[in-house]
């Protein structure tokens, strides 16, 4: 991830988000800190997808009709703007999915139904969400394999010694998040491909949290497989992506069967499409592709880099006053090893009661295990809040948080007072 110095202006790109205008429960303006989850979408995208849905939508890849053609255009030329934001060295490396979810079960189904067996392992972080822990125990059962866990620091940091020593010749997946959906620790994703690749592992990299928050070239990153989803980066829901290397893509059986993943059917069997059809079985989603598509030229013109420095700027004022409260305990490493995401805990206060009554006062945070329980488990805890970022924030809007952080701690001081004198 690239990060330069000149500032975007927040407070302007707001207004295009309709969304963030919103009053919430008795009119409170709403405050959105949970774009790790989903960010909103700019009038860019909602218009896209209108006017898609109003004057050029038809099933693609199908008809000979002019309205086919044209809706096929769009959805391909949607396919070209994401090879272009990642840096793909052809549109048939890039497969569109329902989300990353999709794209990291297409990986091990496909790739690792043929390609792991008995005694074989995938290793993966004690840092990683479900959707990147559940699709290899499932694998590791079909194929009688195992899942290892590379441990973290304390500090929620990848332990590269652990890492390293859990990596053998064995290992036949690395299966990494770029950015921990809950820590918001940068991973270092170059040094973990160096070392898998050279134990002969396929690296796959869960970049749901990584994609939208910096610069993505896939041909420098040099891992197999990259997984991530519209709904993070100002696009729709319902669009997401894998990138797989061709030549290991090419290799790959089907994963779903049905339209428009087969060269011929006949009564004996079927032969499969040429990249990517071979891999979007089905009607795809035509119109959040669009919108995608959209996504990324609004985030291109305001620039990866910049939308990445703002959002580290808000990181580490949220840490600087937040490590300042006490009773606030923050989770993972420092602001500078951080996406932006900022996740704590509260002495005495679930983390639930903490978003119920942020909530109220129209912050939206978000709260639980994130999908990721392993990793909860790890830092001691069953659950935890979540503060994250997207190019729309502003400190007023941490301020906001805070004032609500403060006003619950007091609540709760008062509470105990109340409950010590009736002692
Ligand atoms: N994390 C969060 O609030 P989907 O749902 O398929 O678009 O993305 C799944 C996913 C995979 N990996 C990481 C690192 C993620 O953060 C997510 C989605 C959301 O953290 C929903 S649980």
């Amino acid at each position: 991830m690239t990060v330069e110095a000149s500032a975007l202006d927040a407070a302007a790109l707001r207004a295009d988000f309709p969304i963030l205008a919103s009053l919430v429960h008795d009119g409170r303006p709403l405050v959105y800190l949970d774009s790790a989850a989903s960010t909103q979408r700019p009038t860019a995208v909602i218009q896209a997808m209108t006017t898609a849905y109003e004057r050029e939508y038809a099933n693609v890849h199908r008809g000979v009709h002019w309205m086919s053609e044209r809706c096929t255009d769009r959805y391909e030329a949607a396919r070209e703007a994401v090879r272009r934001y990642i840096n793909a060295s052809a549109v048939e490396e890039v497969v569109f999915t329902s989300g990353t979810t999709a794209a990291l079960n297409l990986v091990a189904h496909s790739w690792g139904d043929a390609h792991v067996g008995a005694g074989d392992e995938i290793l993966v972080t004690e840092m990683e969400h479900h959707s990147n822990i559940v699709p290899w125990f499932q694998l590791a059962e079909r194929r009688g394999a195992a899942v290892k866990f590379a441990p973290i620091t304390d500090d929620g940091v990848l332990d590269l010694e652990g890492f390293a020593e859990r990596l053998s010749q064995r290992t036949k997946v690395v299966a990494v998040s770029a950015v921990s959906n809950v820590l918001g620790t940068i991973n270092p994703v170059a040094r973990i491909v160096a070392a898998a690749r050279a134990a002969g592992a396929v690296v796959v990299v869960d970049g749901a949290q990584g994609v939208p928050h910096g610069t993505t070239d896939v041909q420098q990153l040099g891992a197999d497989f990259l997984a991530f989803s519209g709904h993070k980066m100002a696009g729709p829901s319902g669009i997401g992506v894998l990138w797989g290397r061709r030549e290991l893509l090419d290799a790959m059986p089907p994963f779903l069967g049905g339209g428009s993943m087969i060269g011929e059917v006949t009564v004996d069997g079927f032969t499969s499409a040429d990249l990517p059809a071979k891999f979007e079985a089905g009607t795809p989603p035509i119109v959040p592709a669009i919108g995608l598509a959209a996504a990324i030229e609004y985030v291109e013109q305001i620039g990866v880099a910049r939308i990445a420095a703002h959002e580290q700027r808000l990181t580490a004022y949220a840490h600087e006053h937040l490590e300042a409260l006490t009773g606030v305990r923050l989770l993972g490493p420092p602001a500078a090893g951080k996406s932006g995401i900022v996740s704590f805990v509260i002495d005495g206060v679930h983390a639930h009661d903490v978003a119920y009554m942020l909530d109220r006062g129209g912050v939206a945070i978000r709260a639980g295990h994130h999908c990721a329980m392993p990793l909860h488990k790890r830092l001691g805890i069953t659950a935890s809040n979540r503060a994250s970022f997207y190019l729309y924030n502003t400190p007023a809007d941490i301020d906001a948080m805070l004032k609500g952080i403060d006003q619950l701690q007091e609540k709760f001081r008062k509470r105990q007072r109340r409950r010590r004198s009736a002692r």
